[in-house]
C-alpha cells in the first residue's frame, strides 16, 4: 500500500524556551539532543551557563579557529575524556599533546589510502553476508541490527583477522554494555550540572571491560608469537610494525590493545548508524531509493561492491554524505578552552566548556539551503568545508574517514542492488543521542529481493 508522502525525514526537537536546571536533567537522560535550543539552527553562536559557562558554535570561521587554528588551546573536554579512559586508555581517541602526537604519526599508514583499498575484500564480504542475512529474513527487519551486524563483522576481521581466540560476541557486548551505562551521564557532565543530581548508572560494573581487554590481550599475544599470516596485513599486523617516523617509538602491549579496541568502538556503530539511517532515508524517499538501485546494479551487473567500484557509484556516495549531514553518528562534540579567546564576538574563558553541536550546524539555516529535507544532489557541489563535519576537521580528524566511506558505499551499494526497503505504517525512528545518534525504536523497514 503506498504511504503519504512526508515532507521532512525525521528529526529532533529542539528546545524552544529555556529549560532550567531540572528541565535540562530531565532532558539530558531522554535526549542530548533536546538541550540544543531552536535557535542554535539560526545564530551563528548560543552561550549560556548551567554551573559551568558553555557555548554552543555553529559558524564555520570558529570552528576553523577551534579545530585547527588554535587547536592547542581546545583540548577534548575532561567528560569526554573520563568516559572513554576506563574502556580504550590514553589512546588515539583522547590522548593530548605529545602522546597523541606520536600515536597519530605511528597509526597513521595504517589507515592510508593503499591499506584501506586492501582490506576492502573484507567489506565486500560482510556485504554478501548481509545480504544472506537479509534474503533469508522473514517480515519485518531492524535495519540497525544488520547494519551492526556486518560492520561488526569487518572491523573484528580487520583488527583480529583469523584470530581464533578472538572472540567477537563477547567483545561486541561488552561495548554495547559499557556505552549504555555510561553515555547518558556524560553529556550532563559536559554542561556543568550540579554534582547532586542523579546521574543514571555512574556505578556501572568494570567487568565487561575487563573481558574485553583481556580478549584483545590473548589475540595480541597471540598473533606476535604466530609465524606468517596468510592474507595483505590487518590493522593489528600494521600496528605491532608501526613506529613513530620522528622518535622511531613503537607501542606497548597495552598501548596496542588500547587503540586496537578504540579502532573497534569508533569504527563500528558510526559506520552502522550511516548505513541504518541511510537505508531509513531510502524507504522514505523511494524515487531516489530507485535511482541508486538503478546505478548500483548498472555497475555491478549481479555481483557485490569492492573498493573498485566506490569511485563509479557517485550517487550512492551523495547518499552517503546526506545521510551523514541530516545523522551525523557523532552529533555533538566538546571541548574545554585552555586559554581566553573571543569566537564571533563572545568572549571565552578558560575552562569554559566549548559544544560544537554538529548536528545543529547540519541542519543550520544560513549554511543550508532546506536545511531539513533530503536532498542527496545539494552535494554534487562541494559545501564549505567548515559547514560539513560529520568526521570532524584539522588534526584531531576521523582516522578513519576514508575506510568508512569506502566500506558505507560497499554495503550500501551492494545492499540496494539486490533488496528494496520499504517504511512501515507507524514506524518512524526518532533520533536520540546515547553517544552516538541512534535511531530509538530501531529502523523497522520492509526488505523484498529484487528479481
Ligand atoms: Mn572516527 C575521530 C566520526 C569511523 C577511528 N571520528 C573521529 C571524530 C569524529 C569521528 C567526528 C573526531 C572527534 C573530535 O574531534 O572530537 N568516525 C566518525 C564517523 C565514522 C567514523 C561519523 C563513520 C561513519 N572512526 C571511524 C572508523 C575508525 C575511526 C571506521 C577506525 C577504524 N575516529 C577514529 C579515531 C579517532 C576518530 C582513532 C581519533 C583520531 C585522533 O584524535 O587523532
Amino acid at each position: 500500500m503506498p504511504m503519504p508522502p512526508q515532507a521532512e525525514p525525521a528529526k529532533v526537537a529542539l528546545a524552544m524556551r529555556p529549560l532550567g536546571i531540572l528541565g535540562t536533567a530531565a532532558t539530558a537522560r531522554r535526549n542530548v539532543l533536546e538541550l540544543i535550543p531552536g535557535i542554535a539552527t539560526r545564530q551563528p553562536i548560543v552561550s549560556g551557563k548551567t554551573g559551568l559557562r558553555w557555548h554552543m558554535v555553529m559558524d564555520p570561521e570558529s570552528l576553523r579557529r577551534i579545530l585547527k587554528e588554535r587547536v592547542d588551546d581546545y583540548p577534548k573536554s575532561v567528560t569526554t575524556k573520563l568516559i572513554l579512559n576506563p574502556a580504550i586508555g590514553d589512546s588515539l581517541f583522547v590522548a593530548e599533546g605529545a602522546h597523541w602526537r606520536w600515536q597519530r604519526r605511528a597509526a597513521a599508514p595504517a589507515f592510508a589510502q593503499r591499506h584501506v583499498e586492501a582490506l576492502g575484500p573484507v567489506m565486500t564480504a560482510a556485504a554478501e553476508a548481509s545480504c544472506r542475512r537479509l534474503a533469508a529474513a522473514r517480515g519485518p527487519v531492524d535495519v540497525f541490527e544488520e547494519t551492526v551486524a556486518a560492520t561488526f563483522e569487518v572491523i573484528s576481521d580487520v583488527t583480529f583477522s583469523g584470530d581464533g581466540v578472538f572472540d567477537r560476541d563477547a567483545v561486541h557486548q561488552s561495548i554495547d554494555a559499557y556505552i549504555a551505562q555510561t553515555a547518558k551521564l556524560s553529556l550532563m557532565d559536559v554542561i556543568g550540572l550540579p554534582a547532586w543530581l542523579p546521574r543514571p548508572g555512574r556505578l556501572f560494573s568494570g567487568a565487561g571491560i575487563r573481558r574485553m581487554k583481556s580478549i584483545a590481550d590473548q589475540a595480541i599475544a597471540a598473533r606476535a608469537q604466530a609465524a606468517q599470516k596468510d592474507g595483505p596485513p590487518d590493522l593489528l599486523d600494521l600496528l605491532l610494525d608501526a613506529q613513530d617516523p620522528e622518535t622511531g617509538r613503537a607501542m606497548n602491549r597495552a598501548e596496542l590493545r588500547d587503540n586496537l579496541l578504540t579502532f573497534i568502538v569508533a569504527g563500528h556503530e558510526t559506520t552502522a548508524l550511516t548505513l541504518a539511517w541511510a537505508l531509513y532515508l531510502m524507504a522514505f524517499a523511494p524515487e531516489v531509493q530507485e535511482a541508486a538501485a538503478a546505478e548500483a546494479r548498472g555497475v555491478l551487473q549481479g555481483r557485490a561492491a569492492t573498493s573498485g567500484d566506490v569511485g563509479v557509484l557517485p550517487l550512492t556516495l551523495r547518499i552517503v554524505n546526506e545521510t551523514l549531514r541530516l545523522y551525523p553518528p557523532a552529533a555533538f562534540l566538546s571541548r574545554t578552552a585552555q586559554a581566553p579567546d573571543t569566537l564571533c564576538g563572545r568572549q571565552v574563558r578558560p575552562g569554559d566548556t566549548v559544544m560544537m553541536p554538529i548536528y545543529a550546524l547540519h541542519r543550520h539555516h544560513l549554511l543550508w539551503d532546506r536545511p531539513d529535507a533530503f536532498d542527496p544532489d545539494r552535494f554534487l557541489t562541494t559545501p564549505d568545508r567548515y559547514a560539513f563535519l560529520p568526521f570532524g576537521a584539522g588534526p584531531r580528524i576521523c582516522i578513519g574517514a576514508s575506510f568508512a566511506l569506502q566500506e558505507a558505499v560497499i554495503i550500501l551499494a551492494t545492499l540496494l542492488s539486490r533488496f528494496r526497503f520499504d517504511r512501515i505504517a507507524g514506524q518512524s525512528p526518532q533520533p536520540r543521542m546515547i553517544l552516538t545518534l541512534r535511531p530509538h525504536g530501531g529502523v523497522w523497514l520492509t526488505v523484498r529481493p529484487r528479481d
